[in-house]
């Protein structure tokens, strides 16, 4: 049984940042490279963000509604949150973090129609992967990291990190 517990917390832990996509470039690549060649092509992301979505559309009627998006969250929040000792403050990361859930949810449902559609869920993603993509040639590379390293050394703060 504990066994088991390990297993399926290692198992979300893993799926886990493949969710939002990360801020970080050499992260990104870690976690969206699916076929391994070290470099992330949009097609692989376009195909990573659908199996995500996939997972999260618990009643597969092809959107996430709030509690989709925000439970697939807490989920993993949750696995996180039971590092924190000290329950005064891991109630009010909890808080936190689930008021910035919230936040996101209504950024990524463009139309505001309280769903999110798989169009608007890849689109926030695409933007993402753009950032990313420092050299606009369609993959996420150790050559966008580099870039995103000068741009850091220059003093640049920018929104995508190395
Ligand atoms: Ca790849
Ligand atoms: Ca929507
Ligand atoms: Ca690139």
């Amino acid at each position: 049984m504990k066994h088991l517990l390990i297993t399926t917390a290692a198992l979300i832990a893993f799926a886990a940042p493949a969710f939002a996509a990360s801020h970080s470039s050499t992260v990104f690549i870690e976690e969206q490279d699916l076929n391994g060649d070290g470099k992330v092509s949009t097609e692989e992301f376009k195909t990573g963000r659908k199996v995500e979505f996939v997972k999260a559309d618990f009643n597969e009627d092809g959107t996430l509604s709030e509690a989709e998006y925000v439970g697939e969250f807490e989920g993993r929040l949750m696995i996180r949150l039971s590092k924190i000792a000290d329950p005064e403050k891991r109630l009010e990361e909890n808080q936190r973090q689930m008021r910035q859930a919230k936040v996101r949810f209504g950024v990524l449902d463009t139309d505001k129609n309280g769903a999110i559609s798989f169009g608007e869920y890849l689109a926030s993603g695409l933007r993402m992967f753009g950032m990313h993509d420092r050299d606009k040639d369609g993959f996420v590379t150790d050559k966008d990291v580099a870039l995103a390293e000068k741009a850091a050394k220059e003093g640049k703060n920018d929104f995508v990190q190395p």
